[in-house]
């Protein structure tokens, strides 16, 4: 009989974490997920998604901890003897990172040390497989399109503080033969993101406008352009750079360039609204073509002090050496999570549904 192994995901309570938690309970995981003390008391911001998913029950062991308190680590680490760590716990909101650096570098960077060095530490170099949640944000302001080979220039704390992490992951395992693996993530969604990325502001807005809410959408860089995936595919690339032999630095992306411009017109389309776009930068609005109504409008808060303009993912690396092939394209992600944010409305009876949109 093949012995049941052991998980350890750090930040488990957060859109990748609930994701990864029940891939790896399907495939027959004991999963142990570290959350920290606040997410108890605030179930919308804690636990929600792990509830959302069915997970929060005993099949989950949760500990509460801190990934900067080194200690901590370690002792946990100590405690459940994981085969496999997640390292997924992150400050991840690239705007925050520029009012928050000190602590998107204290999360990001030192969190993940402390998660490294604890497996050195115990003298279990040899016997836990590492995965460490890189990301796109680090190749920055760098030509597309990214891969494992472009150089990295990061235009923010948080991409700064993801591309040390990265790059302590590598030195751990080439210093001490350690089996660590960065996946470098391009922008995965789901329903579970947090409403404050750019794409569940869209879709939970354009479900509000369709039940009959006031307000225009408010926006900030319309013309960024991303390679949004689903969360769903990323999580089963996460598990399979940890089955091979030989660690290593993937990408994951879908190849497929949209801006939030292209992610505001897909959203409207689908619930039967086309857009009248006209005024550029901050001026920029979106009507509705057949009533005139403001759909759209740009916020100047909402700029970022420095944009990461085009973010698309070359993905052939990790089609190869681990056949792994994103399954959702941008339509059906759009359609995903418009689609949950419609039923949530519905279930929150936060808007008289179904109601003819006001003209
Ligand atoms: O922004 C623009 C914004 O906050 C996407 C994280 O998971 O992916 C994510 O980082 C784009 C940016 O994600 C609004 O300026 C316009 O260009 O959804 P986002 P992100 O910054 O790309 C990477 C791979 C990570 O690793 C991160 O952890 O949309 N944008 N208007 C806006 N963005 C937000 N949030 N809100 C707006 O109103």
């Amino acid at each position: 009989m093949v012995a049941r192994k052991t998980a350890f995901i750090t930040g488990i309570a957060g859109q990748d974490g609930a994701f990864l938690a029940r891939f790896l309970l399907e495939k027959g995981y004991a999963v142990h997920g570290l959350i920290r003390w606040d997410s108890y008391p605030d179930p919308l911001n804690g636990l929600q998604r792990l509830d959302t998913l069915g997970l929060v029950s005993e099949e989950i062991a949760l500990h509460t901890g801190d990934l900067t308190d080194a200690n901590n680590v370690t002792g946990l680490i100590r405690h459940i003897c994981p085969d496999e760590i997640y390292n997924l716990a992150a400050l991840s909101h690239v705007k925050v990172s520029f009012d928050t650096p000190a602590s998107a570098l204290d999360i990001n960077v030192k969190g993940t040390l402390n998660v490294l060095d604890a497996v050195r530490v115990l003298g279990w170099e040899r016997d836990v497989r590492i995965y460490q949640a890189s990301s796109s944000e680090m190749f920055g302001s760098s030509q597309p399109p990214q891969n494992e080979q472009t150089p990295m220039e990061p235009c923010s704390p948080y991409g700064a503080a993801k591309l040390a992490a990265y790059h302590l992951a590598k030195i751990y395992r080439d210093s001490y033969g350690m089996h660590i693996s960065n996946g470098i993530l391009f922008n995965h969604e789901s329903a579970l993101r947090g409403e404050d990325f750019v794409t569940r502001k869209i879709t939970k807005a354009v479900a509000v406008i369709e039940a009959g809410g006031a307000e225009p959408l408010t926006l900030g860089n319309l013309d960024a352009v991303r390679d949004w995936g689903h969360v769903r595919d990323y999580v089963e690339g996460m598990w399979l750079m940890l089955r091979q032999n030989v660690p290593g630095d993937y990408v994951l992306a879908t190849g497929e360039a949209r801006s939030v411009r292209d992610f505001v017109e897909q959203a409207f389309a689908h619930i039967g609204v086309k857009l009248k776009w006209s005024g550029r930068g901050a001026e920029e609005t979106a009507l509705d073509a057949k009533t005139g109504r403001l759909l759209v409008r740009v916020d100047p808060a909402l700029f970022r002090p420095k944009e990461v303009h085009a973010l698309l993912g070359d993905a052939s690396k990790a089609r190869e050496v681990l056949g792994w092939r994103p399954k959702i394209r941008f339509e059906a992600l759009v359609a995903d999570l418009l689609n949950a944010d419609r039923q949530l409305l519905r279930a929150r009876g936060e808007v008289s549904w179904p109601q003819r949109m006001a003209g």
